[in-house]
């Protein structure tokens, strides 16, 4: 029987469909209509000057950093080294928005943001230089390691956060990630748990133009990164990454929402990588020299150095002082990454699994021996 075959029935009249409405405001979680500055705008007149001379002082250490490390790989004392020239900023203010109980999750790229949170410039390297896994505790400076495989860091973020939350803890996690990671299904797993979970979790992306050589066009259709926020259910915001005093706002409120129980923030920082990928990458295959020009004038450095020196907040002595401790940071990871350390093979298999596998064991077993008829010759 049909509903109009009903008794009594007429013609079948579906009812009117409930009033549709969003099921929340969409409107603040739309990110900036364009990269949200300080420098160079008249929000530079309420910067905190200790501060922006702090900034600036990581900033001239950074870029220094990121030099002597490609310098290592030229001399065969590092395996391989991205580069975060040009996008100190983002580097530096992850670091600095951080409480020493906070969690930072970087990727492979962001090795300045954990030596800028304070860990040993040398053991921050260890991993890239292909001597032992991580290279640090994590759980010693609250750095997880710095991570490969794209995006995964994120819902390990999301995890911490959503743990720490659930026994009550005063941590927030910030975790970075690339361009070319937002198109990782882990990016949007992490996301989306995050949302759901109003997890203290703040996830920074440094749009630097490029995964490898493919471009930001190739890789989203989305108006930008930052808009991707607004699928999840959380504010995205949209920040000019190579300004660090934006930056550093604009990751202090995001931190601050999540501390209050506020939820995550998408942060997309547009930012450029001036060197290629890493070193073993020709970055003029895929763009052009001009391109990289235009962004010198934008630097990071140039825009804080400007800011400051015509505020009269930065003077030749303030420059000569940051410039001469980057140096003495350079000299000593020189030194130190000048001598040969001293490993055990055998820690190939340390580690690894909680109980090794057949196959681990007969390798290691297999190494053992090789090693011992060595030394017998
Ligand atoms: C899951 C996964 N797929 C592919 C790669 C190879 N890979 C290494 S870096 C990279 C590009 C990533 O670009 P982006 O996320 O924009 O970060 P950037 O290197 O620009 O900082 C790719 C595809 C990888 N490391 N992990
Ligand atoms: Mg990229």
């Amino acid at each position: 029987m049909t509903i109009q075959e009903m008794p009594g029935s007429t013609a079948y009249r579906p009812s009117p469909p409930p009033a549709w409405k969003p099921r929340t405001d969409p409107a603040p979680l739309l990110p900036d209509p364009e990269p949200y500055r300080v420098l160079g705008t008249g929000a530079a007149a309420r910067v905190d000057p200790a501060l922006m001379r702090t900034l600036y002082a990581e900033l001239v250490r950074g870029r220094r950093y990121n030099a002597q490390a490609t310098a290592l790989t030229r001399q065969g004392r590092l395996a391989v080294y991205p580069s975060s020239t040009g996008q100190e900023a983002c580097e530096v203010a992850a670091a600095a928005v951080l409480k020493e109980q906070d969690w930072l999750f970087p990727s492979y790229r962001d090795t300045l943001a954990a030596v800028a949170r304070g860990l040993d410039p040398v053991q921050a390297l260890t991993l890239l230089r292909g001597d032992w896994h991580t290279g640090y505790d994590p759980r010693e400076v609250r750095i997880a390691p710095l991570c490969t495989p794209l995006a995964t860091q994120l819902p390990h973020a999301v995890g911490l956060a959503h743990a720490a939350r659930l026994k009550g803890d005063d941590v927030v996690a910030l975790a970075m990630v690339g361009d070319g990671g937002t198109s990782e299904g882990d990016f949007h797993e992490a996301l989306n748990f995050a949302a759901v979970w109003r997890a203290p979790v703040v996830f920074l992306v440094q749009n630097n133009g490029f995964a490898i050589s493919v471009p930001l066009a190739k890789q989203t259709a989305a108006p930008s990164l930052a808009h991707k926020a607004v699928g999840y259910g959380m504010p995205g915001r949209l920040v000019d990454g190579n300004d660090v005093a934006a930056m550093h706002e604009v990751l202090t409120e995001a931190m601050e929402r999540a501390r209050r129980g506020g939820g995550p923030t998408l942060v997309e920082a547009v930012t450029y990588r001036m060197e290629a990928h890493t070193n073993a990458d020709d970055a003029t295959r895929y763009r052009v020299d001009a391109e990289v020009e235009a962004w010198r004038d934008h630097d990071p450095i140039v825009l804080l150095e400007r800011e400051l020196t015509e505020r009269g907040m930065l003077d030749d002595d303030g420059v000569r002082e940051a410039r001469e401790a980057a140096e003495a940071m350079a000299a000593d990871l020189r030194a130190r990454m000048n001598t040969d350390p001293v490993l055990d093979p055998m820690d190939l298999f340390a580690q690894v699994y909680t109980e090794k596998t057949a196959q681990l064991c007969e390798q290691e077993a297999q190494l053992r021996a090789e090693l011992e008829a060595e030394a017998e010759r």
